[in-house]
């Protein structure tokens, strides 16, 4: 008999396929009521496939006592509560390191966008406006010093694209970090105060939430732009609008907000952001491997052997 597997929210069409074939895949989003649902079938489920997102609540877990395995589509996995997973004897698996090079290829999009302006001259195209004269001159990353708060694998990989335009990297983290060539900075608000760019890409976690503090952006300045590539939590989101319409922070290009999928009002109305609907790992080569990744870990766990990507 096929193990029972519990699919949180719709995957790509070959996750769905490949989990189709290995398990008897409940899909609880597809379930008028899914308390009684949960009551018929939450016993029998022994895994959970489910995404960066949505996680694992407790009260769900609760309806499931003899599940073993959440696999999770996504690097950050700040919605499942390890602690709690490992008490219940739950193993967890995100997907790392294969959406690296995405996440770092779309913070310098973010970067060129923002700060050479580019929807905002795209626009200026499109109404016609350029027979009316030349697109105002624009700021520039080549030269500029880059601060990354949070230089791990996928911070490592920004760094590495952002010397390419010969720009200064430094980085805040908990600890330094031996053999990397860029500059630490044990307190964030004072590596804000010497860079041009905050780039943000850390976990959500208790300890990093509203870890962009008001005093932070201040600190980055009116000359200042903020990235924010991990996760909204980690921006005090109504400080970053004040200080945006007040001109105390200069720019923000946002791939994340506090509230997914709503975006606070407020920034449409800024001509000094850029925003992008969490669109880093969202490509079709990425998002394949890290779905590969989920039918991957299930697959070892359930065959008794040593899970690829395992959190807990
Ligand atoms: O603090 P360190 O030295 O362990 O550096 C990690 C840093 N980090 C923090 N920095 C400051 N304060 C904290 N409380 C704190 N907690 C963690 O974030 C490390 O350099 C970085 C995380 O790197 P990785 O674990 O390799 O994560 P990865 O794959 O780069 O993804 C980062 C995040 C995901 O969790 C998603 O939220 C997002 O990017 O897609």
């Amino acid at each position: 008999m096929k193990p029972q597997l519990l699919q949180i929210a719709p995957m790509m069409t070959h996750v769905e396929e490949a989990l189709e074939n290995a398990y008897q895949v409940h899909r609880l989003w597809q379930q008028d009521d899914q308390a009684a649902f949960l009551g018929r079938v939450g016993a029998d489920i022994r895994g959970i496939a489910t995404s960066g997102h949505h996680g694992a609540p407790a009260d769900l877990l609760d309806a499931l006592p003899n599940v073993e395995i959440i696999a999770s589509y996504g690097v950050g996995y700040d919605a499942i509560d390890t602690a709690d997973c490992k008490a219940r004897n739950i193993r967890v698996t995100n997907t790392p390191d294969v959406l690296n090079d995405a996440m770092a290829e779309l913070t310098v999009g973010m970067m060129i966008g923002l700060c050479r302006r580019i929807p905002q001259a795209d626009a200026y195209v499109r109404a016609g406006r350029w027979t009316g004269g030349n697109f105002p001159l624009t700021g520039e990353l080549t030269g500029a010093h880059v601060g990354i708060l949070g230089l791990g694998r996928i911070g490592k990989e920004i760094a590495l694209r952002l010397q390419a335009f010969r720009m200064r990297v430094s980085y805040h983290g908990r600890t330094r970090q031996a053999y990397q060539p860029y500059t630490y900075y044990p307190d964030l608000v004072e590596m804000a105060r010497d860079v041009d760019w905050l780039v943000a890409i850390a976990p959500g976690s208790p300890q990093t939430n509203g870890i962009v503090s008001r005093e932070v952006m201040q600190a980055l300045g009116p000359k200042g732009s903020l990235v924010n590539m991990g996760r909204g939590s980690l921006v005090d989101e109504a400080a970053l609008i004040e200080l945006l319409q007040s001109g105390e922070l200069g720019a923000a290009a946002l791939d994340v907000f506090e509230d997914e999928p709503n975006v606070p009002e407020a920034l449409y109305a800024l001509d000094n952001v850029v925003l992008s609907p969490h669109q880093g790992s969202a490509t079709e080569k990425t998002r394949t491997g890290m779905g590969d990744l989920v039918i991957r870990n299930l697959a070892a766990h359930f065959a008794g052997n040593p899970l690829i990507t395992p959190v807990v």
